[in-house]
């Protein structure tokens, strides 16, 4: 069975327009298995932490102000593959490039509100998750497991 993990976040567009259940609805009928689920107001300097590698962007300020914006929902789901396939759901950064079917694709026109964050890889999924879970995540079994994995 695949441990591997990856960070999702609904960001405060998505949090105020109603998207939470929808994007939770596609990871668990994709069979996906939550492990953790909070949401929060982050603080500029988590998402400071969060986004360090886009801290030399032009448009890194404006991205942590509209992170601190609002709520952010934050979660972890677990699977074969989910970092990469997770990714694919959301679909493309800039949502106008995004396929019909995928989350941005569906639901969001710009790159600055773009609805969710996915871990690119899974090195910073790992890194991601202990920065928004610190107390870590539930470990638990699942009997449907055997129903989606071969
Ligand atoms: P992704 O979220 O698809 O991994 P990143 O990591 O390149 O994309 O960018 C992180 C976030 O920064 C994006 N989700 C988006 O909100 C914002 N962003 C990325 N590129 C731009 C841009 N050209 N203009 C404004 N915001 C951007």
């Amino acid at each position: 069975m695949s441990r591997e993990r990856t960070y999702i976040m609904v960001k405060p567009d998505g949090v105020e327009r109603g998207l939470v259940g929808e994007i939770i609805k596609r990871f668990e009928q994709k069979g996906y298995k939550l492990q953790a689920l909070q949401a929060l107001q982050p603080s500029r300097q988590h998402l400071e932490q969060h986004y360090g590698d886009l801290k030399d962007k032009p448009f890194f300020p404006k991205l942590v102000d509209y992170m601190l914006s609002g709520p952010v929902v934050g979660m972890v789901w677990e699977g074969k593959d989910v970092v990469r396939v997770g990714r694919v759901m959301l679909g493309a950064t800039n949502p106008l490039a995004s396929a019909p079917g995928t989350i941005r694709g569906d639901y969001a026109i710009d790159v600055g509100k773009n609805i969710c964050h996915g871990s690119d890889s899974v090195e910073n999924a790992e890194k991601e998750i202990a920065l928004w879970f610190p107390n870590g995540t539930l470990q638990y079994t699942r009997s449907v497991d055997k129903l989606i994995y071969e």
